[in-house]
């Protein structure tokens, strides 16, 4: 089995990025063996710490809405993986380098003519303000590989253009918790799904998989798992309608991810093909 989940909005809460109610079900899991693999917006930089407070380190995780991958030795596979590093962990990037995003988004609010702040513009104090992270892990934030967070500062019709503009230079703009986001031909479900593989290659079976998630950012993971979680947050989101196993959390935050862990997990565990009592 393997848990994929978000982390702002779903593993920790939106505001205060508390994760203290989902303690006892993470540590259920590693006696387990299962992999709880986060899959997030957030940079290497911040995952690193955060996977360590979490008791996360060994398993793999996605880092900033798909454009990279970090695998622990058992994850790993020497030829076509970079690393391993002077953390372990192997690094193989899904994505692009941040300086061709940058240079494109230039390029696309000169030719538009359209008004957006990028988080590498924000001064410290701006995005300590606007995200509620503390000082030392607003820093780790801006430190971007393959994604760039931004603030759109205009309405829906300049935001197809622009989005179209991006998918022209095979760029991606997706929605978070706060932020749009830029990336490579990458999302969080094409990383979850070259995961899923990988476990495949590595142990000859396929996982059974369960993820949860907030955001618009996480609809793709949610439809490439067996068992969903859609946990209450800033956003409704639509997901396939293929999704028969889907579960929608009353709660938000870490309440919320409890709230499906039992629900799919719990006492009487689910089978993927269960239906709705
Ligand atoms: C950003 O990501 C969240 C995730 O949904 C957002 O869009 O609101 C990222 O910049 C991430 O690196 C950062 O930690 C987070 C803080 O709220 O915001
Ligand atoms: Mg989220
Ligand atoms: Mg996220």
């Amino acid at each position: 089995r393997l848990v994929f989940t978000d982390l702002d909005g779903s593993l920790l809460d939106h505001h205060s990025y508390d994760w203290e109610p989902a303690r006892p079900w993470l540590a259920r899991l590693k006696a387990e063996g299962v992999p709880v693999i986060p899959v997030t917006s957030k940079t290497r930089s911040e995952i690193l710490p955060l996977r360590r407070e979490l008791g996360l380190e060994d398993a793999p995780f996605i880092a900033e809405n798909g454009a990279l991958a970090g695998l622990p030795l058992a994850w790993s596979h020497a030829r076509l993986d970079r690393g391993p590093g002077p953390d372990g962990l192997a690094i193989r990037t899904l994505g692009v380098d941040i300086g061709l995003i940058r240079q494109r988004l230039a390029v696309w609010r000169e030719r538009l003519g359209v008004r957006f702040t990028t988080m590498s513009e924000m001064s410290l104090e701006a995005l300590v303000d606007f995200t509620g992270l503390a000082e030392p892990q607003a820093r780790l934030a801006r430190l971007r590989e393959g994604s760039e967070p931004l603030i759109w500062e205009e309405g829906d019709e300049p935001l197809a253009a622009f989005c179209e503009g991006l998918e022209g230079d095979g760029l991606r703009l997706v929605r978070g918790g706060r932020f749009w986001h830029v990336t490579g031909d990458c999302h969080k479900g094409s990383a979850v799904a070259w995961l899923i593989e990988r476990f495949e290659a590595l142990r000859g079976h396929r996982p059974r998989t369960l993820a949860l998630g907030d955001g618009p950012n996480d609809i793709a993971m949610l439809e490439v798992v067996d068992q969903a979680v859609v946990i209450r947050g800033c956003h409704d989101l639509e997901v396939s309608p293929d999704q028969a196993s889907l579960y929608r959390s009353l709660a938000t935050g870490p309440d919320g991810w409890v709230e499906g862990m039992e629900h799919w997990w719990g006492r009487d565990e689910r089978r993927p093909s269960s239906v709705e009592e």
